[in-house]
């Protein structure tokens, strides 16, 4: 399956949810119903955009509209994912690199559930599959659970895992993953973290220490935070992302569960809000299924149209 493909099924629903949004606005517009600009930002807004999105991609519309760019439904849809290909283009950059021989650091940071611990096993995949060496520390002491869940992942991909007891301190498994990473040659590591503390003030708190602990093995490390965001929870995950920017240190985002959801809209709102780059997407629960962010391909998927 092309890649292209993977965004297209992902995003199907959503595509599907848009289309009626955007059917028949142009001959709104065209009768010169003064509504209609209105109307169809208040339909952005219901598909997930947020506020400021859907006010940009309205302007940008009744702009060409206005210069007599547009004539048909088609030339307004294509309009519209123009501009949402460039809301997802703000602040897109590539992961950081070390140089040759070195470690990089990525935590993996976001609420319970949210997609942290697959995404890990995901990127392990991927990575080991292109020839690295990637080690997984799993800090997630606070669930039982959590510490199995990534050594099963270790197991599917070949790769390390370093780990303590449930109920350890974080920071210290933190600080030995690195310390192992390091001596061990690895290219990367992966550290997965709990999303979930007795409140958010201690999580924050928790990852402060652990982002620390880690620098105080690999002074600049770790090199990316990355918040996974559950698409399918539509509006609330903009004020986690908020929460989470404020205090970790989030230097980008991986957007999870945007299968099945009809939510797609909302890569469209993070991107707006906080200008952080995208660096993967995740449309299912195999590894296959996360996906480099590619701008242009969720564009033109979010409106059902062709690369
Ligand atoms: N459909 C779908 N499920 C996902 C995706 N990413 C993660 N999941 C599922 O979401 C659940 C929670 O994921 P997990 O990695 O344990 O979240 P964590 O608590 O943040 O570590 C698991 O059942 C995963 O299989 C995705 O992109 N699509
Ligand atoms: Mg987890």
């Amino acid at each position: 399956m092309s890649i292209f493909s993977i965004f297209k099924r992902g995003l199907e629903k959503s595509a599907t949810k848009l289309s009626r949004v955007v059917n028949g606005v142009f001959s709104g517009i065209k009768a010169h119903n003064a509504a209609s600009f209105d109307d169809l930002e208040a339909m952005l807004i219901s598909a997930d955009f947020g506020v400021s999105a859907a006010k940009k991609v309205v302007a940008g519309i009744r702009d060409r509209y206005e210069r007599g760019k547009i004539a048909t439904d088609a030339d307004l849809i294509v309009t519209a994912r123009d501009e949402v290909s460039a809301i997802l283009k703000q602040g897109m950059r590539d992961i950081r690199t070390v140089p040759d021989g070195e470690l990089l650091v990525i935590l993996m940071v976001g609420v319970n559930g949210s997609g942290k611990t697959t995404t890990i096993g995901k990127l392990a995949a991927k990575w080991k599959a292109e020839g690295k060496k990637v080690i997984l520390g799993a800090c997630d002491t606070f669930r039982a659970a959590a510490v199995e869940q990534l050594q099963l992942w270790g197991e599917r991909t070949g790769c390390q895992v370093i780990s303590s007891k449930h109920g350890a301190d974080p920071a210290s498994v933190a600080f030995d993953a690195t310390m192992a990473a390091k001596s061990r040659g690895a290219d990367i590591l992966l550290i997965d973290t709990a999303g979930r503390q007795q409140n958010q003030q201690n999580l924050m708190a928790e990852l402060n220490k652990i982002c620390r602990s880690i620098g105080k093995v690999l002074p600049g490390a770790p090199h990316e935070v990355w918040l996974t965001v559950d698409a399918s929870l539509g509006a609330n995950v903009i004020n986690q992302a908020r929460e989470f920017g404020k205090t970790a240190g989030v230097s980008g985002l991986v957007l999870t569960k945007l299968d099945g959801t009809g939510r797609g809209g909302m890569a469209v709102a993070l991107h707006e809000e906080f200008g952080l780059p995208t660096f993967f997407a995740g449309f299912g629960e195999a590894p296959e299924d996360l996906q480099e962010f590619d701008p242009e391909f969720y564009a033109n998927a979010l409106f059902g149209l062709e690369k």
